[in-house]
């Protein structure tokens, strides 16, 4: 059948690109095909492995399409794939949302509304559905709010702390770069539309030089893999800052004009010598100094960090001293300089308008609620007081799978007195602990706004196709539910027009004169309007102060941290789960409880071709061969995998991609791995040192035959 038409989507998963996807739709009103739009400047027209086949996701015979209830007598706890709907029944949305509204109501009232938990993160990140009529129902019911820390907080508010805003060099100007650092950025696996500038870059002579204990594919296409000890990235950074500054290569000019607290700094790099940092990183001083002076005398230099350096236990100082560099050497003047870790900042939605947190003062509470951090949800469900959690609403997310410390994550799931609702497309391993399931739609069944994490262009994501079954969006569930719970406020009736319209409404200068309308008339897509630009100058974020930090200056030295009692100078101190520790002699190995390339978190896991494609890592452990031959594990065993949090069983491989003493695995879905948990069993809850994010990759572990 001949295509009616062709609509403009954004993908919405939690990707830095955004990318532009146009949808190609029959007469049935069925989507037959997804193709990157190739008028996007940084997508470019492909979109990745996972989303080039997302028709199998949408269209997927395991898709959720009806609200169910648990069956009377039905324990908490996994299903087996495939089987989950016999643990439930199917109900109408009527008696969804009567039961819903019901409960909430009573719990509020027995134990307080603090005492309901909303958990979401970025299942989509489209600005509606990652927040929107959600925040406003919870806000007015008065449940804790969620602090929202398990991806970036810790590296967000790093760059924060150093420039007050998170913005960074523009993904196009990569193209102009000579010197291109990957730190900590898995540029192949997790930001592919970056991979053909930087390979643009090279053609012209630019160098690729990759930080990542991991070999990535990035690493194995680079110019220069540096295998860095995990958590050591401050001193790194450090040591660097030490040869710059002992040969002095920064760059004078930049750092009169435009830094805080230089002599404080200059003082503590000098304590960093390569021999020192060489010990702690693993990277010999030659290659340090080599680092510190290519990177500092080579021009435009540009550092692509990623969350990766953040998600440890110094991450947070990882994050921000890293950040520190371009300044160092005045590489935010060049085009094609600088640092890029998130563009974020430069969307100015109006958030309070679309969340409203003033509806707090109209709940119960008539207050602002407590906060929970999400990173801590095994302790929120088991060990929380003033109130105790007694429901969990889920949605735009799949804790048992993503979050720390498993183990206690699912106790407090399966506790039978909490009232669990999960929001899903799919039968998620979190779902098998709902009470009740709601189907939720995909970017092809709703409309939304979005802006990205790596590139400066907002875009209209338009309703490509009716949704599923039953399946409804986040805005329309949140709507209806606070219809029912009688909630009178207006607000409560917008619709997603109104949002996007109230998100824009702040008309921020760079964002001044985007409409819904403008939107789709431009294809889908505008560009940020910044101010050199329209005088015919690239956007160099900061090229100049003054930066929206306390002294207006890019700090290296904070008096805000400093405040907090944190040290206002970076400087390196080892996590406690890592061979530099005591806790080292009883878990030896450094364990890297990776992202999977072909799945995103949690999601994708469960689609059979998702699977074929990562099949050659999926329950794998990866090991160095030394490692292991000192545990007698050869190629193919099966080995355990433990700390004190779980044991797991997966596969031995030594494939190279890792240094002696790190080990890795990837995430999968609990149920499709042996033994019923994935690789967060073994993570901790400990929280990094600032910015309250998760410590995924400080986890010590052992490993043995099994
Ligand atoms: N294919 C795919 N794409 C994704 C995702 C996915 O799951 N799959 N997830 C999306 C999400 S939610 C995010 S936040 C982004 C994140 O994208 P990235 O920030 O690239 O995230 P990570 O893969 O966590 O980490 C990047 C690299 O850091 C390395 N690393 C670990 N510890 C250290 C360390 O101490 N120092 C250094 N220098 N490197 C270290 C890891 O080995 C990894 O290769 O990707 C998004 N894109
Ligand atoms: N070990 C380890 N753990 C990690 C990480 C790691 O690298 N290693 N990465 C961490 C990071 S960076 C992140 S961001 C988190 C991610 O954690 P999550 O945000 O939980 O991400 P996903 O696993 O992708 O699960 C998102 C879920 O949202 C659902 N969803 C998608 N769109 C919608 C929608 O419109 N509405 C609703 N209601 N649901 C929707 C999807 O079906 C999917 O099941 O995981 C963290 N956990
Ligand atoms: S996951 Fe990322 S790279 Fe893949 S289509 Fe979505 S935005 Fe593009
Ligand atoms: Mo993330």
């Amino acid at each position: 059948m001949p295509p009616v038409k062709t609509v403009h989507t954004v993908c919405s998963h939690d990707c830095p690109d955004s990318c532009a996807v146009l949808v190609t739709i029959d007469e049935t009103g069925r989507a037959t095909r997804v193709q990157g739009d190739p008028s996007h400047p940084v997508t470019q027209g492909f979109l990745c492995g996972k989303v080039a086949k997302y028709l199998d996701r949408v269209y997927s015979p395991d898709r959720l399409l009806y609200p169910m209830r648990r069956r009377v007598g039905v324990a908490k706890g996994p299903l087996p794939q495939g089987k989950e709907t016999e643990a439930f029944e199917r109900i109408s949305w009527n008696e969804a949302l009567d039961t819903m509204a019901t409960r909430l109501q009573k719990i509020s009232d027995e134990h307080g509304p603090e005492s309901i938990l909303p958990y979401s993160y970025a299942g989509t990140i489209g600005t509606l559905g990652y927040g929107s009529m959600d925040r406003r129902f919870f806000h007015r019911l008065g449940a804790s709010q969620l602090d929202r820390t398990i991806c970036s907080t810790a590296g967000g508010d790093a760059l924060l702390a150093v420039y007050g805003r998170k913005l960074g060099t523009d993904t196009e100007h990569f193209r102009h770069s000579r010197y291109i650092i990957a730190w900590g950025a898995n540029v192949h696996g997790n930001n592919v539309h970056l991979w053909p500038i930087i390979e643009e870059a090279r053609r012209l002579g630019a160098k690729l030089i990759v930080i990542d204990p991991y070999k990535t594919r990035t690493a194995k296409a680079a110019d220069w893999h540096i295998a860095i000890n995990p958590g050591t990235d401050v001193a790194l950074a450090l040591g660097m800052m030490h040869v710059i500054l002992r040969d002095g290569l920064e760059d004078a000019d930049y750092i009169t004009g435009n830094t805080h607290g230089f002599a404080e700094l200059k003082q503590r790099a000098a304590e960093y010598t390569p021999t020192r940092v060489s010990a702690w990183t693993g990277i010999p001083a030659a290659d340090i100094e080599r680092l510190a002076r290519e990177y500092a005398t080579t021009t435009p230099a540009v550092i692509r960090m990623n969350y990766g350096i953040q998600r440890g236990e110094n991450g947070g100082t990882a994050a921000r001293t890293v950040a520190m560099l371009p300044a160092l050497i005045g590489a935010w003047k060049h085009l094609g300089g600088g640092l890029q870790l998130s563009t974020s900042g430069a969307f100015a939605w109006d958030k309070a308008a679309i969340e409203r947190p003033e509806l707090m003062l109209a709940s119960p509470l008539k207050r602002h609620a407590r906060i929970v951090n999400m990173s801590e949800l095994g302790h929120a469900l088991t060990e929380l007081n003033g109130p105790p959690v007694k429901a969990l609403f889920v949605y735009n997310s799949n804790p048992a799978a993503i979050a720390p410390d498993q183990a206690q994550v699912l106790r407090g799931m399966a506790r039978e007195d909490l009232f669990t609702v999960v929001h899903e497309q799919f039968f998620t391993d979190t779902a098998d602990y709902a009470d009740i399931v709601l189907p939720a739609t995909t970017f092809l069944e709703h409309k939304d706004i979005q802006g990205a994490y790596g590139h400066y262009y907002v875009q209209i994501s338009n309703q490509a196709i009716e949704p599923l079954g039953e399946s409804r969006s986040n805005v329309w569930l949140f709507s209806q539910l606070a219809q029912r719970m009688g909630f009178a406020e207006s607000c409560f009736l917008d619709t997603p027009e109104n949002l996007i319209a109230q998100a824009l409404g702040k008309q921020d200068k760079w964002m001044a004169g985007v409409t819904e309308e403008t939107l789709n008339a431009a294809g889908g897509r505008q560009r940020l309007q910044f101010d050199s630009e329209k005088n015919g100058q690239p956007f160099l974020p900061f090229v100049e102060g003054p930066f929206a930090t306390p002294s207006g200056k890019v700090e290296f030295y904070s008096e805000t941290l400093g405040a907090k009692g944190l040290d206002p100078l970076p400087g390196f101190v080892p996590p406690a789960e890592s061979r530099h520790t005591e806790k080292a002699k009883f878990y030896p190995l450094e364990f890297l409880p990776r992202k999977a390339d072909n799945y995103m978190n949690s999601t994708f896991a469960n689609l059979p071709g998702h699977q074929r494609m990562e099949a050659a890592f999926t329950n794998h452990l990866e090991i160095h061969a030394d490692d292991a031959m000192a545990r007698s594990i050869a190629e193919g065993d099966t080995i355990e995998i433990f700390n004190d949090r779980g044991s797991l069983r997966m596969t031995a491989h030594f494939n190279g991609s890792l240094p002696r003493g790190v080990v890795a695995g990837r995430l999968n879905w609990n149920k499709l791995s042996p033994g019923g948990n994935n690789v967060n069993l073994l993570t901790s809850q400990r929280l990094t040192d600032f910015g309250g994010g998760p410590t995924f990759y400080s986890t010590l572990v052992e490993v043995r035959k099994a």
